[in-house]
Formats: C-alpha cells, sequence, structure tokens
C-alpha cells in the first residue's frame, strides 16, 4: 500500500502534497469533502476523529495528523530538504514549523467562523488580518537580507507551509502592500513545477461565503 493523503483543495493539507512532490515520492491522495466531513468512502471522522487534514497515511495503516508534523515525517525519511537532527538549522527549522502552525496557521482560523476553515465576513476578516499581519511582518523582515526561501538560499520544508499562508493572502484578497518580500516569495513559489502540479491536481477550493450565514 502507497501513502495516501488526506487534503481538501488549498487547505493546509497543500503544504504536505507540495513536499511529497519535492521529494517525488509516491502517494495517492484521498479528497476529503470538510463541509460534509465525508470522503469516498464514508465519514471522514472515522478516519481523523481530529476532524481535520491533513492525514498522512502511512504504508503500514499508521495515521499521522498535525501539519508540521507530516512535512517533518516526510522530509526526515528522506533526509533531504530538513537540516541534520541536532545541528543549529535543525532547531531553527523546528522553531519556523512551529511558528507556522501556531502563530500562522491557527490565527487564520477566526472564531466566526461557522463551518468554514476560513473567515468569510468582513468582520471576522478584519479579526483575522489584526492577529495575522504582525506575525507575517515578522516572517517579512526575515527576508530582507535578500533571501530566496524561508531558511536561507536553499528551498527546505519549511517553504511549503509557509505558501500555504500567502496563498490564502491571494484566496482572501488581503493585501500584500507591506509584505513585497512575502510576495516575491510567493511568486517564486508559483513557479516550482511541484506547486505547479498540487493546483493543477487538487483543482478550485471550496467557496468561501458559506450557505449557512
Ligand atoms: N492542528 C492541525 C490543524 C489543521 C487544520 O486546521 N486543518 C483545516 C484545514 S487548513 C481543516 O481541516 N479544518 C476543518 C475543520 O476544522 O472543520 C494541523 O496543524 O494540521
Amino acid at each position: 500500500m502507497m501513502m495516501q493523503l488526506f487534503y481538501a483543495a488549498g487547505a493546509s493539507s497543500m503544504a504536505p502534497h507540495i513536499l511529497l512532490r519535492e521529494l517525488k515520492l509516491d502517494f495517492e491522495l484521498r479528497h476529503v469533502n470538510l463541509d460534509q466531513k465525508t470522503w469516498s468512502k464514508g465519514d471522514y471522522n472515522d478516519v481523523n476523529p481530529k476532524s481535520y487534514v491533513p492525514v498522512l497515511e502511512l504504508n503500514d495503516g499508521t495515521r499521522l495528523t498535525e501539519c508540521a508534523v507530516i512535512l517533518e515525517y516526510l522530509a526526515s525519511h528522506e533526509h533531504r530538504l530538513i537540516a541534520d537532527y541536532d545541528s543549529k538549522q535543525y532547531w531553527q527549522q523546528r522553531q519556523w514549523l512551529n511558528y507556522l502552525a501556531t502563530e500562522l496557521h491557527k490565527n487564520f482560523i477566526s472564531p466566526f467562523r461557522t463551518g468554514n476553515w476560513l473567515p468569510n465576513t468582513a468582520e471576522s476578516k478584519a479579526l483575522v488580518w489584526q492577529r495575522v499581519l504582525p506575525r507575517l511582518q515578522f516572517v517579512e523582515t526575515t527576508f530582507e537580507d535578500g533571501r530566496q526561501w524561508l531558511m536561507g538560499n536553499d528551498f527546505s520544508l519549511v517553504d511549503p507551509y509557509l505558501f500555504v499562508m500567502t496563498n490564502w493572502l491571494h484566496r482572501l484578497n488581503y493585501s500584500f502592500e507591506t509584505l513585497p518580500r512575502l510576495k516575491a516569495f510567493d511568486s517564486r513559489m508559483r513557479e516550482r513545477a511541484s506547486v505547479i502540479d498540487t493546483f493543477k491536481v487538487e483543482g478550485k477550493p471550496h467557496a468561501l461565503t458559506d450557505s449557512t450565514n
């Protein structure tokens, strides 16, 4: 059995999807309907009782959750796109993964959300921006030394996760006006074959307007 990635188009599962392609690993995609919490074989909550994507199912049936952990699992098993364990760079990558997961990813999820995982009202959008912008501005300052990627001049496992966030800025119509380096990072990511293929395969993300509103 091949590794399987449970995903929803444009969601955080896009980060491991991109990384799987960067690492040229064999995998199968399992599409999840997050509004209904279903997948092709029924109730998605049976797959992940935490009720979210991503899930990476390994060849032996073990299911891994938590985006940052899945990214680290994939990269460390390939010994690629990750620094050597316990090196200074390794701990810096851990810092970024944790920062992206807790300071950025989670702050995109508005308390106003009703059955959706991105904000979809003006009030909700403003609240999310208030939390997310200073954190993005911190990331922006990291790029001030002219680096191409978040860890320096080498692409690594943290970049697909950051790209999920910059992609959400586009999707939610937030402005890159004070984030020119992040905008350039976002454009560089979009040129990578892994990202082009990921968009092609995932297709259109769900509508941001919630029908229950
Ligand atoms: N702690 C999880 C959060 C994952 C998460 O928020 N996934 C979102 C998509 S980006 C989701 O599936 N939301 C569905 C829901 O909460 O109903 C992680 O780091 O992977």
